[in-house]
């Protein structure tokens, strides 16, 4: 605290900001605020006045006594002044007060809420520092404090799921479709504490995207493209233009996976022949036989197997094959029965010398009173597809035979 003394109290009061009024020694304050030096004063400056000035004035008799008191802020030092001034109107001494006002920490809030729901979590509260003010100390103390030991029930373990299943079968065979698989979940892996397993339980991505237009010539073909479930696929051997795109079964499963065209026929049931020397069986094939061919010659391999039950039925006699196919020229028999040979007139058993009689070129042609059967595969491209089954030597009554004819299949893609 300074005392300064004024000799003129007018003088005084127009310097600190005091309101003139008709007379001399009366002030008009603009707001009046007694005994403030003390706390509640200090309050109420700070809520209403933040050093602006306020003059009272007290007269202790009309004349001449009076006291003024006035707040500034001073900027250089950052506090608050107050100027109180006793005296009449030929001295007056003046006061002059400093204070601050250090930072006050408001209430503290109510806990908040628990920061896990298992486990063991933390819980938080906080308060407001009513800021210090004109060089003030800051509040003193944390404005947040935390303290643990809220929902400490143990947490679930995420259960683990059981394996997914396959995908399922794609929906299209071109043009892009959804195949998915799912998984559940297994409930009972960490016992009462299972939760939920984390993650999907279904996924699904696309398959067979490439485009239905521009068919390929044959299932091998949609394999490179993507196919990779057996279906009924729409392919056009012949290539765009000439012939209608055909409807094959496409085996992408068998021998790897490579993907086998499969045509069907009329004589893949077992059909018997009597009575006959000679009876020619014409196939006919699911598609045009001319699509046929293409689908042969855009395969790498293509076989075609062929059994014949025998009773007393030769496939040679003499030097003429009295039992075989015709080619795909419609006209010619080979020189071999399926499974034997080419250029031997034989079957299989001709090539390993196992033939019921040694010494003649297929099991029938014992041309005995057993049933025997020669079987074998087709597997000559220049003689695919079949044309026809000739069925021989079945004309008396103990001669009789059976063919059954499998459907072609062709795979590899040249
Ligand atoms: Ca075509
Ligand atoms: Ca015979």
């Amino acid at each position: 605290m300074e005392k300064v003394l004024c000799r003129n109290f007018f003088s005084l009061c127009l310097l600190i900001w005091c309101v003139h009024s008709k007379s001399v020694f009366k002030f008009r304050a603009k707001s009046t605020v007694k005994n403030l030096i003390n706390s509640e004063a200090v309050d109420k400056i700070r809520s209403s006045l933040e050093c602006s000035v306020i003059c009272s004035i007290k007269n202790k008799n009309t004349n001449i006594h009076g006291a003024c008191e006035a707040y500034s802020y001073d900027s250089t030092n950052k506090r608050c002044q107050l100027y109180k001034g006793t005296g009449n109107s030929s001295a007056v001494s003046v006061s002059v007060y400093t204070y601050k006002l250090d930072g006050v920490y408001g209430d503290w809030s109510s806990w908040g809420s628990c920061s896990t729901t298992c486990g063991g979590g933390t819980q938080t509260r906080n308060r407001v520092c009513k800021a210090p003010k004109h060089g003030g100390d800051d509040c003193v103390g944390p404005a947040t404090e935390s303290k643990g030991g809220c929902n400490t029930n143990p947490c679930p373990i995420p259960g683990d799921w059981y394996a997914w299943t396959q995908w399922t079968a794609c929906p299209v065979t071109c043009g892009g479709g959804k195949r998915v698989r799912t998984r559940t979940c297994n409930w009972s892996s960490h016992g009462t504490l299972t939760g939920p397993c984390e993650g999907e339980s279904q996924e699904e991505n696309d398959c067979h995207t490439f485009s239905c237009t521009n068919f390929a010539r044959t299932c091998a073909e949609l394999r490179k493209r993507g196919l990779t479930v057996n279906t009924q696929a729409d392919i056009d051997p012949d290539g765009p233009g000439g012939m209608s795109p055909v409807k094959v079964y496409c085996d992408m499963t068998s021998d790897g996976g490579v993907g086998i065209t499969i045509i069907g026929h009329d004589r893949e049931a077992v059909t018997p022949v009597n009575g006959y020397v000679s009876r020619t069986y014409q196939l006919t094939y699911e598609i045009p036989f001319d699509q046929v061919k293409k689908i042969v010659d855009y395969s790498q391999q293509c076989k075609h197997h062929v059994k014949w039950r025998c009773h007393h039925s030769n496939i040679n006699e003499g030097s003429k094959m009295v039992t075989n196919f015709i080619r795909r020229d419609k006209t010619t028999m080979p020189d071999y029965f399926p499974g034997g040979g080419a250029g031997t007139k034989g079957c299989a058993c001709y090539q390993t010398g196992t033939c019921a009689n040694p010494s003649r070129r297929c099991h029938c042609d014992a041309n005995d009173e057993t049933w025997r059967f020669d079987e074998g595969d087709i597997t000559n491209k220049n003689d695919l597809p079949m044309y026809a089954f000739v069925a021989g030597d079945t004309e008396s009554g103990i001669e009789s035979g059976e063919f059954t004819i499998g459907k072609l299949k062709c795979s590899g893609a040249v």
